[in-house]
């Protein structure tokens, strides 16, 4: 018997239903190939809960409803709280959501988008400097270097700390902590006395989120010591030791700005990492993309790379945003968004969905539903997202970012790094493949390529001229 009956049921074991089903290192590609077995919609027994698993653009759209359907909090997010309770983990009911959301949605807006671009400048030089510098032998990880300039960035235009990750081979301590912390609360799955055979690590995750938030509010209460010499910086810390909540006239306390802090360096890094790295995995293996990559940054940036790109001509890099979206659409870095139904209610015209089911969807695989993506969903190409086809696609087939008020505050931060870093690899380097790497995939709370190793070259074929000189090319120096 199925209970949730006509939603399929996802075979099990007495008992503990299906806990053992999905792989427990791979849980998203693992429900990826069980999606395309069982279909749009099917649901797991999790020990007496039913997760409900949706990956079918239609169904999607449904579930995309505000006036239905909210994000939930269950499980990992929920357990991250003592880590950093704030915008990602709180429930839109709390007045730390809301609070948040309102003092920080202004700075996180295409607009604001301008004053971090010299920061982001700054580490991304550190990341292009240290390619130039390898010799033809050295080999990097991308994955590996896309996350240190993701974290060098937010550290930077959140609280104006370097990580200083490109100069050191480990991690700082800082990032060691939170890592540590993101895989225990990943591992931890609820099972009866994880508390026992897990007392050490979770010991360590306590010392661990000590640590983070001395260090997190050592940095606030410094800076608002001496908010009449350093006010004027424009990173988020400032923004939100100053900023007022327009409804209610309410401030951020310190503990909930330390709260958040930590929360950009958790939802940022990874996943903005994630997608660099995938875009890097796909112009490998689609030259033609490749090709016309380069021609787009030899149109806007120009040859001369002793000329900082400025926010204007990243703007201008339109293609290399294309290419960014086509690697978020095949590997959303964050692979899937928890919901609840407000009330119960029925999607699809005929499966019931209680308020007390967890929701998935699980936009990985609704981002591959050949009924909007057509016969070659599979298949990496940039066409997908020219204006033409944006503009005719269904408003919730592309999810990458989350959705409604729930969705991701950090979209245009991290698309501005992300087309700002390509542009700049791109305008320097050749890229090589020399193991022709098998995609691979490691799942955290996230998912990036593992093991993506390459060499890059200098590029011999740049343009001589630059953008600002064509018109007075004769006046130019030969170089
Ligand atoms: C959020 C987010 C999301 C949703 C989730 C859920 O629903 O749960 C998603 C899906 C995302 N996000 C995604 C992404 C991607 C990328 C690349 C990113 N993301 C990036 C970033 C950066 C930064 C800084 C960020 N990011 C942040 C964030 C936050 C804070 C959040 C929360 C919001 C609310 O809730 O309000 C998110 N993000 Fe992201």
């Amino acid at each position: 018997t199925n209970p949730l009956h006509p939603i399929p049921k996802l075979p099990g074991k007495m008992l503990i239903g299906n806990l053992l089903s999905v792989d427990a290192e791979q849980p998203i590609q693992d429900l990826m190939r069980i999606a395309s077995e069982q279909g749009p919609i099917f649901w797991m027994d999790m020990m007496g809960k039913p997760i409900v698993v949706i990956s079918g653009a239609d169904l999607l759209d449904e579930v995309c409803d505000e006036t239905r359907f909210d994000k939930s909090t269950r499980g990992v997010l929920r357990r991250l709280r003592p880590a950093a309770h704030g915008l990602f983990t709180a429930d839109t009911e709390e007045e730390k959501w809301s609070l948040a959301h309102n003092i920080l949605m202004p700075t996180f807006a295409q607009r604001a988008m301008q004053g971090y671009h010299p920061m982001m400048l700054d580490i991304a030089e550190q990341m292009m400097a240290k390619w130039e510098r390898l010799n033809p032998d050295d080999e990097i990880d991308v994955t590996d270097d896309m996350t240190r300039l993701t974290l060098d960035t937010i550290g930077l235009c959140g609280f104006d700390y370097r990580f200083n990750s490109f100069y050191r081979d480990g991690n700082h301590p800082f990032i060691d902590a939170m890592v540590r912390t993101l895989e225990a609360t990943m591992q931890h799955r609820g099972l009866p006395f994880e508390e026992v055979f897990k007392s050490k690590q979770l010991k360590q995750v306590n010392a661990d989120i000590k640590y983070m938030h001395k260090m997190v509010g050592d940095i606030i209460r410094e800076r608002r010591e001496n908010l009449d010499t350093q006010g004027d910086k424009k990173d988020l810390l400032n923004f939100m030791l100053q900023g007022v909540d327009k409804k209610t006239g309410q401030r951020l306390s310190d503990e909930q700005i330390r709260d958040e802090t930590i929360i950009f360096l958790i939802a940022g890094h990874e996943t903005t990492s994630g997608m660099l790295s995938f875009a890097t995995y796909a112009l490998l293996n689609n030259p033609d993309v490749l090709a016309k990559a380069y021609a787009e940054v030899d149109r806007v940036l120009g040859g001369d790379i002793s000329v900082k790109p400025t926010y204007a001509q990243v703007n201008q890099l339109t293609y290399i945003g294309q290419i960014l979206k086509e690697a978020l659409r095949l590997w959303p870095t964050a692979p899937a968004f928890a919901l609840r139904a407000l009330e119960n209610t029925t999607v699809g015209g005929e499966y019931k969905i209680k308020k007390s089911y967890h929701v998935m969807a699980l936009i990985a695989q609704a981002h591959r539903d050949k009924s909007v993506w057509g016969p070659r969903a599979d298949v990496f190409d940039p066409e997908n997202f020219s204006r033409e086809a944006e503009a005719n696609r269904p408003p919730n087939a592309y999810k990458p970012f989350g959705n409604g008020q729930r969705a991701c505050i950090g979209r245009q931060f991290a698309m501005q790094e992300a087309t700002l870093v390509m542009g700049m690899i791109l305008q320097r380097f050749k890229l090589h493949d020399p193991h022709r790497y098998k995609l691979s995939i490691k799942e955290t709370l996230t998912v990036k390529p593992e093991g993506f190793k390459i060499k890059v070259r200098a590029r011999t074929d740049r343009p001589k001229v630059t953008p600002g000189y064509q018109v007075a090319a004769t006046t130019a120096k030969p170089k």
